[in-house]
């Protein structure tokens, strides 16, 4: 994949070395940008060293559950989630930490169950019902600095309703979701990287593109992962609702690479990229296009074996520890 090897190049040649939150240096660039087709390019799966793919499934997998345990990303054959979720000093203290493996509200809980509240005035009773009528549920009525208050409660299933928009309203420009809850940044193990996703359906050519924006990408490390899930999703969410994967654009903010990972990323540019290889799904995916039954139940019912890849050459793996 010449593309991640121009972005390490990239970095290398006209990056600043700062400090962060880990201690270990990193070297960066404010700004960055990938796009494949994955009509015409293949699978972005790494091929300079080897791409973790089970282990990247499974964390896909885990996010589209709305996971927020590490115990349960190991479950699913992704290991990543365990230092962050036991080892990091300042969540370890936090009062909003569930005991052991616990991770906080982390992406796949922000992806299928955002917590919305509105606390509306008690006399406002057609905000009150079209509240209700759009899926908030009454919690309790309140007084709020000397007023009267009904105070209620949904957990937003994004995701869900990009599907929906998808398959009722294709020409919409706000089918997005977002990872990243103010209100939660102070209960969670780490705030989310890759935050923004935006699913651009059209109904003419039938093809759906993503755009993702990731607020800070480990490039030696997370970015693989990154790409590959990405792409993963967008095909997944092709198949649910009957588009074709074509566009996939990657954007970032603080591309960085940390100091431990240098001689690992020195190695891939020595290294000569092969093809691309193909993603594959299982059949028993249902494919909307073919069959025209909508299933967006299988966000959930998805097993991490049902994704693979064919074709996949790849050099040598190569490891590198995580900063924590
Ligand atoms: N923290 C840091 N420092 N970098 C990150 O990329 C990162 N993430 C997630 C949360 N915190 C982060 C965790 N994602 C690996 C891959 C993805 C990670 C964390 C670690 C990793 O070690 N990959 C190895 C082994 C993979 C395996 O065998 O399972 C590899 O060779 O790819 C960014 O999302």
């Amino acid at each position: 994949m010449k593309q991640y090897l121009d972005l390490i190049q990239t970095i290398l040649d006209t990056g600043s070395w700062q400090a962060n939150r880990t201690g270990i240096r990193t070297i960066s660039i404010p700004g960055a940008m990938m796009r494949f087709d994955l009509q015409q390019d293949g699978f972005p799966a790494v091929t300079t060293k080897k791409l973790a793919f089970k282990s990247v499934m499974g964390e896909l997998v885990g996010f589209l559950r709305a996971t927020r345990s590490a115990a349960d990303f190991r479950a699913l054959g992704c290991k990543v989630w365990d230092q962050n979720a036991n080892e990091n000093a300042d969540w370890l203290a936090n009062p909003y930490r569930m005991g052991e493996d616990d991770l906080g509200p982390v992406y796949g809980v922000q992806w299928r169950a955002w917590p919305a509240y509105k606390l509306l005035d008690a006399e406002q009773a057609p905000q009150i019902a079209d509240a209700q009528q759009r899926g908030f549920r009454f919690v309790s009525a309140v007084e709020d600095e000397g007023k009267q208050k009904v105070l209620l409660y949904k957990a937003v299933d994004q995701l869900r309703e990009c599907l929906d928009t998808i398959i009722k309203n294709p020409g919409s420009r706000r089918i997005l979701f977002h990872g990243w809850n103010c209100a939660d940044l102070d209960a969670i193990a780490l705030p989310a990287c890759h935050l923004l996703y935006q699913f651009l359906p059209n109904a003419s050519t039938r093809e759906i593109s993503l755009c993702l924006y990731i607020r800070s990408n480990d490039v030696g490390l997370g970015t693989p992962f990154n790409l590959a899930e990405g792409a993963a999703l967008l095909h997944l969410v092709g198949r649910l609702t009957g588009y074709t994967p074509r566009w996939f654009t990657y954007f970032i903010g603080d591309a960085h690479i940390y100091e431990n990972h240098l001689g690992m990323v020195k190695e891939q540019l020595a290294r000569t990229p092969f093809p691309a290889p193909r993603f594959v799904m299982s059949d028993r995916i249902p494919d909307y296009a073919k069959t025209g039954v909508y299933a967006p139940e299988w966000l959930e019912k998805i097993e991490p074996g049902d994704f693979s890849l064919e074709g996949y050459e790849h050099h040598a793996p190569i490891a590198a520890p995580m900063a924590v």
